[in-house]
């Protein structure tokens, strides 16, 4: 395997403030960045931003600001933020920097002294948002499809780059490197528009129409058009052409963009290499578009979520992790307050918050919280586990690879529902009670292996949340950064540390309202006042004592349990409330079928029957809850007969 690798986004325009796109790309990188890095390779990051051009000069106006001193503002507002984001690229590029600037006049020269530029006039449909010609049948009901206006017919002496020399040269790369561009539906979209023929790309703009940009080395009186001076980007920051950086990393670059940037990336790009004689990106990987609530993302639409806001009412870690897990890589997708919530409780909350806290109390409860050894008594229930655990970590690896993230993290997640079930078959707390040592030793360090292994995958997605947990494992947070090097096998815990139980890590969000993400305001400089979610438990509506004696409360006694096939968390009980009834009651994560039976609880008896995996169930017992969402069953051992009303 490469032991070098170059991640890239694109260079955002300093004509708006990071949002959620920018974030998810940049989150990408960096995500790609930390698995690479903790699989042992060297890694470059680089990031930055695009500040000459039209739409520059254009939002400096508005805000009355010189282009610099506006590009200065919003640079650095981008850079803060992926800082505060705890993902700070190992290069910050910007292309009014004269270290690009340099670069981009000499890869001029050498295309203009390789014949591939020549000067004509040309007159076209021009589109001022996108800063570009568009050809008619680019065009959708003659309107720019990305800024919904008739592009201006305007005609101008230009220089003009070769571009229709490589399309042959181009189609015959894509084909025969099959990965150059994916997903494979944008490698698709490339070769069928290669299937037309290429026209010439226009690359200066004369200097009586613009002169924010980078002056031509063989023209002073135009200017660079900015895909030309932006791409160039991604080697100037490597020191092209003579960099040891540029040496290193070049050969392995991935861009990583969305579909809206695809044809520079995939069409201007590598022919300008081809044309400078510089071997093409490594690989162009291409993801779709966030959507807000069903709508696009637009400053005019008022839905533009800014990162920062979300960053502070869902956690860093979470907010990672639902962008990641939310999005299919290549895909367009929706980002939905309801769905925020919904997967945090249930993945972060539920399954990982309980199976961390879980594991850790009863290390704590049963070994002292000191690691006990993996011990020699061994069942079948381990073997599924340790499997299930090894199938998963290759599974992860093909799919990050892949950037298939949602793919990776599914992955990793059945280690989690795994572990959480093995807790409750292998019934620690009876082994305890039988004084079983060897047994329990062998499924609590298990159950610590286990979180070891999900803290090694889940680090470059939620890195804080990985080094927690190692910390809380006794091990030192730092490891988990190098966690994928070379460890892909099972029983690397070291028995002897002493774990420590945490703060909950994923507190669980219950919510009545929006938890709006922070939403810039239509015409307005000040952010709204944010909403936060409130990580407590709202109290529900007041009721009246008539409402409450319309509830039938009893005391009723667990005869016997079972487990409800096919349903991980039901049980179905057969309950003595003066007179027998079945109900269905989610607590097998909680209570085996043995440690229910024979508990006085409390029964809602005159609940609406609901039918649950094809069982009545009559009625409900109640449990109250911890602040990690684990129910413990309200007992009434000794306190009355069955059958008798609580009150
Ligand atoms: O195009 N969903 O800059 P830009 C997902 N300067 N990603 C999104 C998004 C959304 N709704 N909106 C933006 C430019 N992005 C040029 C790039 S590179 C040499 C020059 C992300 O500020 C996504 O990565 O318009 C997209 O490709 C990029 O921001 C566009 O950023």
């Amino acid at each position: 395997m490469n032991r070098n690798f170059y991640v890239t986004t694109p260079i955002y325009y300093v004509n708006a403030r990071p949002h959620l796109g920018h974030t998810y790309t940049t989150v990408v990188a960096d995500t790609i960045k930390r698995y690479y890095q903790s699989s042992g390779i060297n890694v470059f990051f680089l990031t930055g931003t695009d500040e000459h051009g039209d739409k520059v000069v254009e939002a400096a106006d508005k805000e009355g600001l010189p282009p610099q001193e506006y590009a200065d503002m919003i640079s650095g507002a981008f850079r803060a933020t992926w800082d505060k984001m705890g993902m700070p690229a190992d290069d910050f590029i910007r292309t009014t920097e004269e270290r690009h600037k340099r670069v981009v006049r000499l890869f001029l020269q050498q295309v203009y002294d390789q014949g591939d530029i020549y000067f004509s006039r040309y007159g076209g449909n021009y589109c001022f948002g996108c800063e570009r010609f568009y050809l008619d049948r680019e065009l959708v009901d003659g309107k720019c499809p990305d800024h919904q206006v008739e592009p201006q017919y305007i005609e101008e002496e230009n220089y003009f780059f070769r571009m229709s020399k490589y399309q042959d040269w181009l189609i015959s790369y894509i084909k025969e490197n099959h990965d150059f561009i994916r997903p494979e539906r944008y490698r698709n979209e490339v070769l069928s528009f290669l299937s037309e023929p290429l026209e010439d790309l226009c690359i200066s703009r004369p200097k009586t129409r613009l002169t924010w940009g980078i002056t031509l080395p063989f023209d002073d009186r135009f200017v660079t058009y900015v895909w030309f001076d932006a791409l160039i980007n991604y080697i100037s920051a490597l020191g092209y052409p003579d960099g040891e950086l540029f040496h290193t990393y070049w050969p392995h670059a991935n861009h990583i963009i969305a579909k809206d940037i695809l044809k520079p990336h995939a069409i201007f790009w590598p022919t300008m290499l081809k044309s400078a004689g510089i071997e093409p990106y490594r690989h162009l990987n291409v993801h779709g578009y966030w959507n807000v609530e069903s709508q696009k993302m637009s400053k005019s639409l008022g839905n533009v979520v800014d990162p920062l806001s979300l960053m502070d009412t869902l956690g860093l870690d979470a907010f990672r992790y639902f962008l990641l897990r939310d999005m299919v890589f290549g895909l367009d997708s929706n980002f939905n307050h309801e769905a925020v919530i919904t997967r945090y409780n249930s993945d972060l909350a539920n399954d990982l918050g309980n199976l961390l806290s879980r594991t850790l109390t009863m290390a704590v409860k049963y070994f002292d919280g000191v690691i006990p050894e993996p011990g020699k008594d061994k069942s079948a229930t381990d073997g599924e586990l340790m499997a299930t655990a090894l199938a998963a970590t290759r599974d992860y690896r093909m799919y990050m690879e892949d950037l298939a993230f949602h793919r990776a993290m599914t992955a990793v997640w059945e280690v989690i529902r795994r572990s959480n079930q093995y807790i409750v078959e292998s019934e620690p707390w009876t082994l305890a009670k039988q004084g079983n040592r060897g047994r329990l030793s062998a499924v609590i360090y298990n159950c610590l292996e286990s979180l070891r292994t999900i803290a090694c995958m889940v680090y470059p997605v939620m890195p804080q949340t990985a080094e927690k947990i190692f910390a809380s494992l006794g091990l030192d947070p730092e490891l988990v950064r190098s966690g994928l090097a070379g460890s892909d096998d099972w029983g690397k815990l070291p028995s002897g540390l002493t774990v420590n139980v945490p703060e909950p890590l994923f507190p669980r969000i219950e919510t009545k309202e929006k938890p709006a993400p922070q939403v810039e305001q239509k015409q307005s400089s000040k952010p709204k006042k944010e909403k936060k979610i409130k990580k407590v438990i709202e109290p529900p509506a007041e009721i009246t004592i008539e409402d409450l004696q319309k509830v039938d409360l009893r005391l009723a006694q667990v005869i016997s349990a079972e487990r409800v096939p096919g349903a991980d968390r039901l049980l179905k009980l057969e309950v003595e409330a003066g007179g027998r009834r079945t109900v269905v009651a989610g607590m097998a994560e909680y209570y085996t079928p043995e440690e229910i039976t024979g508990k006085s609880v409390v029964l809602v008896a005159n609940l609406k029957p609901v039918t649950l995996k094809g069982i009545e169930s009559q009625g409900m017992i109640l449990a109250s809850e911890n602040d990690q969402g684990r129910l413990s069953l309200l007992t009434l051992d000794g306190v009355g007969k069955p059958g008798a009303r609580v009150r």
